[in-house]
């Protein structure tokens, strides 16, 4: 199923009863405070927040949006009881050989311009703009969001999920982190002496909300990599203070430039790591020149918390985009998964099924290379094919059982990282060396002597399911 935007979304959901609705909260950090407490709850739902303390009741607010396997299979296209893992083979297959990108088609039909505010009419308080955590430094609108700008280069659109804070009627700020196609376009404009046209879009269909946070290459259009995705172009129209191609159907997008010369401090603002790291700095300012928005229009948001799932299959598709990587090179590969309690990125487990020495490494150095993976991963676990990578107790059975630290553990230096690790010491920090290091830990039998490893206990699943065929009566509740 493809989802048009956020509404066919949210109605599929709630026909599913999986939407609870939240009247009278306040954007003050109680919306926060209930996202965080509710995505912590086992099959949490859908939150739906209408009739926002101190705001005209056309505006709500939709968080929690990917907070379970089944939405985010749903979301995705997929059937709801896919399993986390088969979502990733599924991804794997879609973004494997084949995979076509599609252009985004410009139409005439655009319900986002329904509202249209511009110049001194443009007041971005007149949305019920969250504060999300308790010591964020400001409201911040763009946390499910796409921040579209163009390459004055080559034309490529870019689009990526930056958060957005919002500082007074028409200032807001993007940060991006060094690295960022977005950062790299802004500072081409600003190299020439021009300010930058940016738009940003709140508010969408899942699968291109999911595509601003892909790791899609540069010169490739994350608009063509969503129509791909869905095989269907996304639909597109002019925007009315840049001439930005902006979604169609989205819910609030704001349009202006961003001024290299004028600054305001930016953060703290709770991040995906689970910490306030990259603290407050000076950012140069996004002056918002015109605001379009649906009719009741919903603000989509996705704060980051140290739960998992605040965006829509994070560790699923990057851990699908490194299998693909890895299948170019690397036989044998049995799945790839980041670990989702280790905010996302930070460990990545591979499940190989040996076949000559040196393999086990040589899937590491492909985790290392991959684009989906070489940013911020601080360990590489690999595990035999008996290991399902997305099952925790499995992986640390085969750490404790088959990894022997001193043979079996490597290191890496020097690796792609981020102002954003909380680790990073503070002489680093100053220097503005965001590096770090990431360990090998080798959980594979050693190849060599594989065949004289003491063999598992685990009955097979051919003989658990022969018993539970027999017994399965008695045991029924
Ligand atoms: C919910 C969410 C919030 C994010 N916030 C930021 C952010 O504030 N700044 C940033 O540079 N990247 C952020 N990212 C990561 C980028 O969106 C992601 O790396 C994306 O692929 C970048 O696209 P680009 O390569 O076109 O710049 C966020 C990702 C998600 C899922
Ligand atoms: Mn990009």
């Amino acid at each position: 199923m493809v989802f048009n935007d956020l509404r066919e979304f949210i109605a599929e959901v709630e026909k599913r009863n999986d939407v609870k609705v939240v009247e009278g909260a306040d954007w003050n950090e109680e919306i926060g405070l209930i996202t965080e407490w509710q995505m912590s709850e086992p099959n949490n739902p859908l939150l739906l927040f209408k009739n926002i303390k101190g705001y005209p009741p056309e505006y709500s607010i939709a968080t929690n949006l990917f907070g379970t396997p089944a939405r985010t299979a749903l979301a995705l296209g997929m059937d709801p009881a896919t399993r986390r893992l088969d979502i990733v083979r599924n991804l794997r297959n879609i973004f494997g050989e084949g995979f076509a990108p599609i252009a985004p088609v410009e139409v005439d039909y655009a319900p986002v311009k329904e509202n249209i505010q511009r110049g001194e009419e443009v007041d971005l308080y007149k949305l019920p703009v969250p504060k999300w955590h308790a010591k964020d430094g400001g409201r911040y609108i763009g946390t499910g969001c796409a921040v579209i700008t163009r390459d004055p280069d080559d034309g490529c659109i870019n689009l990526g999920t930056y958060r957005v804070q919002v500082h007074d009627k028409s200032i807001a700020t993007i940060y991006m982190s060094p690295g960022r196609h977005g950062k790299n376009m802004r500072n081409k404009y600003w190299e020439r002496g021009e300010n930058c046209p940016a738009a940003v879009a709140i508010g969408m269909d899942p699968v291109l909300y999911m595509g601003s946070h892909s790791d899609v290459p540069k010169g490739l259009s994350e608009y063509d990599y969503t129509g791909g995705f869905r095989k269907k172009a996304v639909q597109v129209t002019r925007g009315v203070a840049t001439d930005l191609p902006i979604p169609a159907m989205a819910e609030i997008v704001l349009e202006g430039e961003i001024i290299e010369k004028q600054t305001v401090q930016e953060g703290p603002f709770g991040e995906w790591t689970g910490y306030y790291a990259s603290g407050e700095r000076e950012e140069s300012v996004f002056k918002v020149k015109s605001v379009c928005h649906r009719h009741r229009p919903i603000l989509q948001g996705n704060p980051p918390l140290r739960s998992p799932y605040f965006a829509l299959a994070h560790n699923l598709r990057r851990s699908a985009s490194a299998w693909v990587d890895l299948d170019k090179t690397i036989p044998g590969v049995k799945g790839v998964w980041l670990l989702d309690d280790a905010a996302f990125n930070m460990i990545v487990v591979v499940s190989l099924e040996q076949k000559y020495q040196g393999h086990a490494m040589q899937a590491a150095m492909g985790v290392a290379f991959s684009h989906a993976t070489s940013y911020m991963n601080r360990f590489i676990i690999l595990v035999d094919e008996d290991i399902d990578p997305s099952n925790m107790k499995d992986v640390l059975w085969a750490v404790a059982t088959r990894c022997e630290p001193e043979t079996d553990i490597d290191i890496l230096r020097g690796m792609r990282g981020t102002p954003l690790d909380p680790a990073l010491p503070p002489h680093k920090r100053a220097m503005g060396d965001y590096t770090h290091s990431t360990a090998i830990l080798n959980a594979c039998r050693p190849y060599a002597w594989k065949d004289e490893f003491p063999v598992t206990i685990m009955s097979t699943p051919q003989e658990l399911e022969a018993v539970k065929k027999k017994w399965g009566k008695l045991f029924a509740r």
